[in-house]
């Protein structure tokens, strides 16, 4: 049997970087309604009853939590969106955004 030879592979295969990603973090108040930041977090980011009570718990009693992450497009429009229905209403609720590392 011959040996096995192994060739150097000459080409280098190219990389795609990926896209940073930008989380959105909800963060709590003392004026918004439970009940509405937990409509929010249903209607903006597509969270069910206890996905969307779990994430405003959290920011209630830690202040803030990060809700997911997207591209730093569809965070920004996404945390605007959800600003701006508390805003509709009078409430001071606010949802930012951050680079992830
Ligand atoms: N702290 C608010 C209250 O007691 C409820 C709340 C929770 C508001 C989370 C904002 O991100 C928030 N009514």
């Amino acid at each position: 049997m011959s040996p096995t030879l192994v060739k150097p592979r000459l080409k280098t295969k190219p990389k795609t970087a990926r896209p940073p990603l930008w989380k959105v973090i909800l963060l709590n108040d003392d004026f918004t309604p439970r009940e509405f930041v937990v409509q929010v977090l249903k209607a903006v980011f597509r969270m069910n009853e206890s996905q969307a009570y779990g994430v405003m718990l959290t920011a209630h009693r830690k202040g803030a939590c990060v809700i997911a992450v997207y591209t730093r497009d569809v965070a920004e429009t996404k945390a605007k969106e959800a600003t701006e229905l508390g805003r509709a209403k009078g409430y001071p609720l606010y949802f930012t955004t951050e680079k992830e590392e």
